[in-house]
Parts: C-alpha cells; sequence; structure tokens
C-alpha cells in the first residue's frame, strides 16, 4: 500500500518584504510537485489552498513591524491545518508562502507529535536563523521571527497562544550565512544546533547532518524539514526575495534531500519564500520540486533503468 502525502497551498506573503510569494502555491503546482510525487508512487491528496478573512488593522510597540493581523490571523490557520494534514496524512507538504508560515505549520506539528508521545525535531535550511522576536525584528518583516515563536520565546503575545514549544536543541540549521546582532545572541543561549556555510564548506554537508539524523533517531522523533529557497545559491534558485550569495550548490541540496530520504525520518515538509514574480521560466520552481522529489525516493540510477 503506498504511503499517502498531502499538499496544501498557504499563499501568505505578507511576512515578508517583497511581495510575490502567495503565488508561489501555484508555481509549485505548475512545475507539477503532484504529478511527480504520484509518479515514484506515493498517493497524492491536493487540499488546495488555505485563506483567511479580513483583518482588522493591529498596532504594535515595534513600529517596523506591518501586517500583524494577517500574519496572526495566518499562524492560526496553519497550525490548524497542520495538525489535521498530519493526523490525516504519513507526509504533510505545505506550500508557501513566506517563511512566516512556518510558526504556523510547526506549532501544528508540534501539537501533533505531543499527541503521538513523540518529540518533534526541525532541520532549517536557511540563509537565516529567522530568530527575531517582535521586539527584536528591525525590519519588521514577521518572516524572520518563526523560530524564536515556536521555540517560545517571550514576546509573541500578539500571536497565537502555543500549545506547544519546540525545544531549541532539537532544531538543527543549515545554510547560514546572514545573522543579526539579536539573532546571533539568542543562537549562542539557546542551544540551536547551527552549521553556517562556513561549516559545511570545511566539514561538507553529511557528517552535520548524519549526525543530526542519529539524534532523530534514537529520540523516536518526528522530523520537519523547513526548506527556504534562499538556503540554495541564489545562481541555481533566483525566485526569492532574500538572496545570499554563497548558498547550496545543486548537488549539496540534493545529497541533503537523498539522505534524508534514505534516513526514513522526515514526517512533514515546508517548502517556503518561492517568488514566481522573480523566477525565471520556473526554473527555481522546477528545481523546488526536484528536490522534493530526491527526498521522496527519485534517484538517477532508477531513472535511467526505468523505461520512458
Ligand atoms: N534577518 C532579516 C530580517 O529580520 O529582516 C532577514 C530575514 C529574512 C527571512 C527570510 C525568510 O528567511
Ligand atoms: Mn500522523
Ligand atoms: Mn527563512
Ligand atoms: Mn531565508
Amino acid at each position: 500500500m503506498s504511503r499517502s502525502c498531502s499538499i496544501l497551498g498557504a499563499p501568505i506573503q505578507t511576512g515578508a518584504s517583497q511581495p510575490g510569494c502567495l503565488m508561489g502555491p501555484a508555481s509549485l503546482r505548475t512545475a507539477g510537485l503532484g504529478k511527480t510525487l504520484a509518479d515514484l508512487g506515493w498517493s497524492v491528496r491536493d487540499l488546495g489552498d488555505l485563506s483567511i478573512a479580513p483583518q482588522q488593522a493591529m498596532s504594535h510597540t515595534n513600529a517596523a513591524i506591518h501586517d500583524l493581523a494577517e500574519t496572526r490571523a495566518w499562524i492560526e490557520v496553519l497550525a490548524s491545518a497542520a495538525f489535521d494534514a498530519a493526523r490525516d496524512h504519513d507526509f504533510p507538504i505545505f506550500m508557501g508562502g513566506d517563511h512566516s508560515m512556518a510558526a504556523g505549520t510547526v506549532a501544528g506539528l508540534a501539537r501533533h507529535a505531543a499527541g503521538q508521545g513523540r518529540p518533534l525535531f526541525i532541520l532549517w535550511l536557511d540563509a537565516h536563523p529567522d530568530l527575531h522576536t517582535l521586539a527584536t525584528t528591525e525590519s519588521g518583516n514577521l518572516h524572520g521571527t518563526p523560530v524564536a515563536y515556536f521555540t517560545g520565546e517571550p514576546g509573541f503575545e500578539t500571536y497565537p497562544p502555543l500549545s506547544h514549544a519546540v525545544d531549541p536543541r532539537n532544531i538543527c540549521m543549515m545554510g547560514i550565512r546572514s545573522v543579526d546582532p539579536a539573532e546571533h545572541e539568542l543562537i549562542l543561549r539557546s542551544g540551536i544546533e547551527v552549521h553556517d556555510m562556513r561549516a559545511i564548506d570545511e566539514t561538507g554537508v553529511l557528517p552535520p547532518l548524519r549526525a543530526f539524523l542519529e539524534r532523530v533517531r534514537a529520540a523516536n522523533g518526528m522530523l520537519h524539514l523547513s526548506f527556504d529557497v534562499d538556503f540554495l545559491d541564489p545562481d541555481i534558485a533566483p525566485a526569492v526575495g532574500t538572496t545570499v550569495p554563497g548558498g547550496a550548490t545543486f548537488r549539496e541540496a540534493h545529497l541533503i534531500m537523498e539522505t534524508l530520504c534514505d534516513s526514513g525520518l522526515v514526517t512533514s515538509l515546508d517548502l517556503v519564500e518561492l517568488n514566481p514574480f522573480l523566477d525565471e521560466r520556473g526554473r527555481t520552481a522546477k528545481l523546488m520540486c526536484d528536490l522534493t522529489a530526491s527526498l521522496f525516493g527519485r534517484r538517477v540510477l532508477d531513472r535511467m533503468t526505468r523505461s520512458y
């Protein structure tokens, strides 16, 4: 019996500075994400796109913050939808939309994992740690805050109350290369495992990834992969509003996804920050679909032996 996965769109862009992420789910569907996974033998349920009602503006003492009411509404809707999707499917996939959506998806997944009596681990592939609180963000772009929120940092009174926080020691970040001072301070005291690009240059992606996966396995953990397009080098993935030079290569990214697949430990996925308005004939969307295919079992040799 094939394993079931679901794809669910979250066309949110209020957390970002550059509009366009709201077209992310449509672009991933156009790039053939559902069919790609079905061709690999998965039963795929497309759950459509989430939406929120119009919101009354909410102010905050940090005047830089914008779209707080919309972000709060999205987090609420996403936390509930993620909990349901994790309950009903083996492998829920959440298509963004900017990375503020992970405040909702991870909150819902943490509640689901707690119900299963299992810890939730997070692999965060990103150029940024997204570790600002509402007090420390200087840009006011709330896609820079999800990790601080779902690890239970204080200062998120205007966000939905968190039912289960993620233990920061269960978070591994890879690809980091743009960190603000307040985020650096939080990294140092939180226990989050951070492998920035300098460390990846020195060790390669496999040693830290394998060590983290052994921790997940030993704890009988559930593992959520939150994949920000800007983890990748902008030369291969230009369709994102927060590009940072010196990102992961095509092969580093596929090796991570293939290793995750071989581990059998990943239980959910965010694909976030894809901005089709910045794409070049859909090549970033196609790359994200191909990387997801590597996570779901596609291998070059298999493809070569399969008759087309
Ligand atoms: N740290 C910067 C800020 O807070 O605005 C940049 C955040 C980029 C966040 C993107 C989703 O990864
Ligand atoms: Mn489940
Ligand atoms: Mn991010
Ligand atoms: Mn990022």
